[in-house]
């Protein structure tokens, strides 16, 4: 079949290039692990996204999660819109951050306080110097794979674009930050425990994503979550839940809702700014009021609590919380999705995992089911770039890397998961 025109998008690449160290302004947008030049978007609507050369395709993507409502929901855009024109930024106390606080604490277990940032990095940087205040402790567990934003501390064996470009540690983290970091494999309980044997007394948090989805979408065993919440018990140590991609995704509660697994802190982001930068740490006062100004622990943004991201959030979480049968749908659709994909893979007899949970989906080109990390190194990137490559041509938009999940909206169809098989069922019999 005839590849679609990409010429302007190749052009403004081209220029790009000259200007931002890789065209870019976040790595994994560079479709570099998936061997193509990325397209330049134009607009998007609902499901769909559109490039400068008039190429629609079905966005599965949805800017990495952010958007369970779908491109340009006219609720969000009418708030923020109606924001702007009252003014863009003003460093000072705003109604809307009230109203923003009270839905998060009103749908998220176990929070009583929210803290406004601006970025999940940010949002991890704060939890972390919480947690070691609060615990008068320096080291933190991570897990392989788990992507907790680009900050110092949380940058070891990250997933995202960490893994997609193979960097195994960035430069510029010092060796002392580094060894505050002590990095196990997801999924496995033992590891946590000899971890925490190992550095007594030292541990300040374990965090986690509760469900992967920056190594690939990768589901926690049954029991690990709590697992989990008892080891940071026995040990002293906090539990952080980087819900910032399954925050207001799994459900309106989230991980801890619908795991049941009390976290001490937890990471926003993403869904609750409807699409601007927003993100937040929450969790309960005694926690939280040790931030400044209440508590010396510093943390401070200029564009914290920026009054369109708050009118975003506000019109996507009052809109969330109006549709009965939103995260029903998602669900469904997501589990449709990975169906037919595997469906179609086993007719072209390519190996395939598939998982969904919420509105999150995603699938591996690979024998066995992945649970942590080094199963989602064994799936086939080669397979994937291929894979990614053939559905782009088809209008279909996914990832472009193996190691990112794919994000369902409230504005999918079951229509859009037909054309997606149909699509994926060309290119593994082609
Ligand atoms: N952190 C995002 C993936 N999990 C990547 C964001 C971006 O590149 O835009």
């Amino acid at each position: 079949m005839a590849e679609l025109n990409h010429d302007r998008s190749r052009q403004l690449f081209d220029e790009a290039s000259e200007l931002m160290p890789g065209g870019v302004s976040s790595p994994v947008r560079a479709f570099i692990s998936v061997g193509d030049h990325p397209f330049f978007v134009a607009g998007g609507q609902g499901p769909f996204i559109t490039d400068v050369d008039g190429n629609e395709y079905i966005d599965w993507v949805q800017s990495w999660g952010a958007l369970l409502l779908g491109h340009a929901h006219p609720a969000v855009v009418d708030a923020v819109t109606r924001a702007a024109a009252r003014g863009t930024s003003f460093g000072t106390p705003a109604e809307l951050e009230v109203e923003l606080a009270r839905l998060v604490i009103e749908m998220v277990p176990n929070v009583d306080r929210v803290r406004f940032v601006s970025s999940g990095t940010e949002a991890g940087m704060t939890a972390l110097r919480l947690a070691r205040a609060a615990t008068g402790r320096d080291k933190i567990v991570k897990f392989a794979g788990c992507y907790h934003g680009h900050s110092d501390a949380l940058l070891a064996q990250a997933g995202s674009g960490v893994l997609t470009l193979g960097i195994p540690g960035s430069p510029g983290v010092t060796e002392g930050t580094a060894q505050d970091t002590i990095v196990v494999p997801y999924n496995d309980l033992v590891a946590v425990k000899a971890a925490l044997d190992a550095w007594p007394d030292q541990v300040a948090a374990i965090v986690v994503e509760p469900v992967a989805a920056n190594m690939g979408l990768v589901v926690p065993h049954d029991g690990y979550l709590e697992g989990l919440r008892s080891l940071a018990d026995e040990f002293g140590a906090l539990l952080v839940f980087d819900e910032v991609i399954t925050g207001f995704r799994l459900g309106p509660g989230g991980a801890q809702e619908r795991f049941g697994v009390r976290a001490d802190l937890v990471m926003l982001g993403k869904i609750l700014g409807g699409g601007l930068p927003v993100a937040a740490v929450a969790g309960p006062a005694e926690l939280m009021d040790q931030l400044a100004p209440v508590g010396s622990v510093y943390q401070a943004g200029t564009l914290s609590g920026n009054p369109l991201a708050m009118a975003a959030g506000v019109a996507s979480l009052r809109a969330i919380k109006e549709d009965a049968t939103l995260y029903h749908r998602i669900q469904e659709r997501a589990r449709s999705l990975v169906r037919g994909l595997v469906d179609v893979a086993d007719i072209a007899e390519v190996p395939m995992v598939a998982t969904a949970i919420g509105g999150l989906a995603g699938f591996f080109f690979a024998e066995d089911e992945v649970v942590d990390l080094d199963g989602a190194n064994a799936s086939d990137a080669d397979m994937y770039a291929h894979f990614f490559r053939g559905m782009l041509d088809r209008g279909i938009y996914l990832p472009p890397s193996r190691y990112e999940a794919l994000f369902v909206s409230a504005t999918h169809e079951e229509e859009h998961v037909e054309r997606t098989v149909k699509a994926a069922h060309d290119v593994l019999t082609a």
